[in-house]
């Protein structure tokens, strides 16, 4: 099954590598063929190559979109080589068999993520590349295809070895090819659906590429691989690891939740610390300063945090290193980092510190997707930003300026906990998270323990629910849940409201002295 390369077809958009593959496929007596800039590309380089217009007779037209679309070139890609009706076609018509296609194609991922226009886009979607990629990867018993530079070296070294190509490798690279068409056209399609303003209604391809291998899944009897999308989102896909062993499943998800969390928070107006365990938060603050913010997050719940993911907004600095590498921290993960935090984690060698050059916006668009028994779940990302809440005051009593501020911190914070949510704050550090229950007053009693053990652990006299304010992601479907809060010591209540028994609730608000507003916006995160 080895296929001995005597002809190869070189179109190529990206040229990196290219020189040095040309010139080893030359070596090894294969006659070249190319397009233009590609041709250009191997003759400027003093190799052997014939022009792809030499072969079909017609030159590049209409600007390059008709190139390589021509049964010379598709006849000797697609021509099946023990076929004799196939070799007679060939014979007839004169096409010249093509071994090996090495093609890739129009940079439209990111012409698309320059955000050059519409018709810039449009001429940028490749139709040739792609139709000579899948007419090589279905002749993969005759044909070799490579749609990647990565690809150059095996291929090279199986002609060196064996004087051609395998069918092994040319089934895993036809394998790769059609990964690689789908996800070009899913690209497009969803370039198109946004351009449309179509979210979540439209169809949407989804692709990916595959970032690495994971050693396991959420367990280590299911297997897992991480694989970065076509948004343009900086974030645990597209930072940069300065050190640390590799990031499994679970890190990864947990990294996901805090950096999403804590990009709520505006660098320019605070700084704001995420610690979290099993994708949930277990403490988050804005403060000062990181390392202010950081020590107030500690004190939310400083068991869970230990073994936990730290998320911030801003540069991270020595000092709120320093303090971080105290306790076992699995993941950090900022926008960037000062030299000198860098050489504090360093110490540190199985902590993994995590850079991503900024933070996501959290207005912006996009899909979530869940897997279902036979279907995928998709919607529009919860983009609802608490800066942008229209805040009705239900009570008799209205917050005070502070309860304000804590207020839509704590639900800034609740649409970043898993539903059921209960969330005291105070003084812009949760002092109580609920996250998970089945029933909302589990939650709100939860919070208030974990608060009381908090206490505990810090030497306070009382829990730091006492005078807290407290959000609920969804409304009190009861007053129970309310009351819960009240005898946590909470003075004041943020949640969307819309109950059919918000009456029942707001009584009971007012009965107790509360402030309560109302959101209109709900943040179930299941
Ligand atoms: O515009 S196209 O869709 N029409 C074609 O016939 C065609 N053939 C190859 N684009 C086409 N290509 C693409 O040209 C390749 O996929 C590759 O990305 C690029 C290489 O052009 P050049 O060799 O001129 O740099």
């Amino acid at each position: 099954d080895i296929r001995p390369v005597t002809r190869a077809l070189l179109s190529v958009s990206d040229k990196t590598g290219l020189v040095p593959f040309a010139t080893a496929l030359v070596a090894h007596g294969v006659e070249l063929v190319s397009t233009g800039g590609t041709a250009k590309a191997i003759a400027d380089a003093g190799l052997p190559v014939k022009d792809v217009s030499e072969l079909t007779g017609f030159p590049e037209m209409m600007d390059g979109r008709v190139k390589t679309l021509h049964p010379k070139v598709h006849g000797g890609i697609l021509a099946i080589r023990a076929d004799k009706g196939h070799q007679a076609s060939l014979a007839e018509h004169a096409i010249a068999p093509i071994d090996l296609v090495v093609v890739n194609l129009y940079p439209f991922e990111a012409t698309v993520a320059r955000k050059a226009d519409f018709e810039e886009t449009i001429e940028n979607i490749d139709i040739g590349g792609p139709s000579m990629i899948r007419g090589a990867a279905k002749n993969h018993n005759d044909v070799a295809v490579v749609v990647e530079a990565a690809d150059y070296e095996a291929v090279l070294a199986e002609i060196a070895a064996h004087g051609g190509t395998t069918l092994p490798l040319r089934r895993k690279l036809a394998q790769k090819a059609y990964a690689r068409t789908a996800a070009y056209d899913a690209a497009i399609s969803n370039w198109f659906a946004r351009e449309l303003k179509e979210e979540a209604p439209a169809f949407r391809a989804f692709s990916g590429k595959l970032i690495e291998a994971l050693r396991y899944g959420e367990n280590p009897h299911q297997s897992a691989a991480f694989y970065a999308s076509d948004e343009i989102r900086p974030g645990v896909a597209t930072a940069r690891q300065v050190q640390g062993k590799q990031l499994s499943y679970n890190n990864i998800n947990d990294t996901d939740a805090a950096f999403e969390a804590v990009a709520e928070f505006h660098p320019a107006r605070t700084a704001a610390v995420v610690i979290v365990k099993h994708a949930n938060p277990c403490g988050v603050a804005e403060g000062a300063s990181l390392e202010e913010a950081y020590a107030k997050a500690l004190a939310c719940d400083p068991v869970s945090a230990f073994g936990g993911i730290i998320a911030v907004n801003r540069t991270l600095d020595a000092a709120s290193a320093r303090a971080m590498v105290e306790i076992f921290t699995e993941v950090i993960v900022a926008p960037d980092a000062t030299d000198e935090a860098i050489a504090v984690v360093a110490a540190k060698k199985n902590l993994r510190l995590l850079l991503t050059g900024g933070l996501p916006d959290p207005r912006a668009g996009g899909l979530t997707v869940k897997t279902v028994a036979g279907g995928l779940l998709v919607q529009g990302r919860d983009n609802a930003s608490a800066d942008d809440l229209d805040l009705k005051v239900v009570t008799k009593r209205a917050p005070t300026d502070r309860e304000l501020t804590d207020l839509r911190f704590a639900f800034r914070v609740a649409k970043h906990v898993k539903s059921n949510t209960i969330i005291y704050a105070k003084d812009l550090a949760t002092v109580g998270i609920g996250a998970g229950q089945m029933s909302r007053v589990d939650s709100a009693r939860i919070a208030a323990r974990k608060a009381l053990d908090a206490a505990e652990a810090l030497g306070l006299k009382e829990p730091l629910t006492k005078g807290s304010v407290v959000a609920s992601d969804a409304f009190f479907p009861f007053a129970d849940g309310l009351l819960a809060a009240v005898e946590a010591g909470a003075t004041a209540v943020i949640q969307p409201g819309g109950s059919m028994r918000d009456n029942e609730v707001i009584a009971a608000a007012d009965a107790a002295g509360l402030a309560m507003v109302f959101t209109g916006v709900r943040h179930f995160r299941h």
